[in-house]
């Protein structure tokens, strides 16, 4: 059985190094260096070429090196019968909840523009903003900690997903016919929701009208959720009161865009909870002996819904 990795920059060495540990004597691979195709079982896959996957015969389980798996589903190649597995672990979860935590604190208590004061040695002492209710689209893996968090630091939390669900530390509601409902209370929208052929351009002017005069975005699922032009459009209009975006539709962000250089977005480089090797690593091993001992694989995508 062999394992290939199909990873950008660096990400593959490192992966390989910690598997050829952790796995002594199994057959470990970086792509292009694939080998005899029919000998692979195990893709671990960031972004791949497509067309990569359909040239492996008997590949049976293909791994997400993060949580979302959009950038597998837009393999117009892949290969349809080879279940799908994706990263989920609590050091995700924990980095998600404290970035959405401190870019919400950190707009509540003006820090930003404090800085601005400081640099032109302006003495001006602001009230906290009030706004305390947050919405988040998406009450997944990521979602539901980020909720949980904010909860204890006593904000007022909403989720919407898909289906319904009963928490104890959020408001929830679910579907299409409650997404205006959802956010049209909200001081802080955050999007942690999959991309997938539903929730494509989600954040538009059609959400952003549904939304409170001077509320604050989040975009922390993937660039292709945001119409970035209905995004200016509604910071212009003075309808939003400012954005903070970690994913763009094209990374990096290209230096041309406008959005680099808008006073109320804050801009990350995709960061807001990124993938530990260690923990991946354990859980390649994990599901690497699974598959070998034909017990069940954990963190199952659904075809159907593309998450
Ligand atoms: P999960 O699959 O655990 O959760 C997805 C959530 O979205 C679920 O609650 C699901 O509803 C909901 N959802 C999906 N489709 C719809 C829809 N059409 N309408 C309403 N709700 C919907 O994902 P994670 O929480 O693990 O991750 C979410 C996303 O975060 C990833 O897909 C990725 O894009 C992004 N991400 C970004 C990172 C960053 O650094 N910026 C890092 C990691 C992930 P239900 O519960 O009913 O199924
Ligand atoms: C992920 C990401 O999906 O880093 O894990 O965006």
């Amino acid at each position: 059985m062999a394992i290939l990795l199909l990873l950008p920059d660096t990400k593959a060495e490192q992966l390989a190094g910690l598997l050829n540990k952790k796995l002594a004597g199994e057959d470990i691979r970086i792509w292009p260096e694939t080998g005899r195709p029919e000998e692979i079982d195990v893709a671990v896959v960031w972004a791949h070429p497509h067309g990569a996957l359909k040239n492996l015969p008997n590949l049976k389980l293909i791994l997400s090196y993060g949580a979302g798996v959009d950038h597998i589903f837009n393999d117009p190649d892949l290969p349809v019968d080879v279940p799908i597995c994706r990263f989920v672990a609590d050091s995700l979860s924990r980095q998600m909840a404290d970035y959405v935590s401190g870019v919400i604190l950190n707009h509540r208590l003006r820090l930003i523009d404090y800085r601005e004061h400081q640099a032109a040695g302006n003495w001006h002492p602001w009230m906290p903003r009030r706004g305390n209710k947050v919405t988040i689209l998406g009450l997944g893996q990521l979602g539901q900690a980020t909720a949980r968090q904010l909860n204890t630091l006593r904000f007022d939390v909403t989720g919407w997903s898909r289906t319904a669900k009963t928490l104890d530390y959020c408001h929830t509601c679910h579907g299409q016919d409650m997404l205006t409902e959802a956010v049209c209370e909200a001081d802080y929208v955050v999007c942690l929701l999959p991309l997938t052929e539903e929730t494509r351009g989600i954040l538009n002017g059609t959400l952003f009208s549904a939304m409170k005069k001077g509320a604050y975005l989040i975009n922390v699922g993937r660039g292709d959720h945001l119409n970035e032009n209905d995004l200016l459009d509604a910071l212009y209009q003075g309808h939003l009161g400012g954005a903070c975006l970690d994913v763009f539709s094209e990374e990096p962000l290209p230096s041309v865009s406008p959005l680099w250089r808008h006073p109320r977005i804050l801009i990350t480089p995709h960061i807001a909870s990124v993938t530990d090797p260690e923990n991946l690593a354990d859980y390649v091993v994990q599901s690497f002996n699974a598959l070998k001992q034909g017990s069940s694989l954990k963190h199952l995508v659904d075809r159907q819904v593309q998450y």
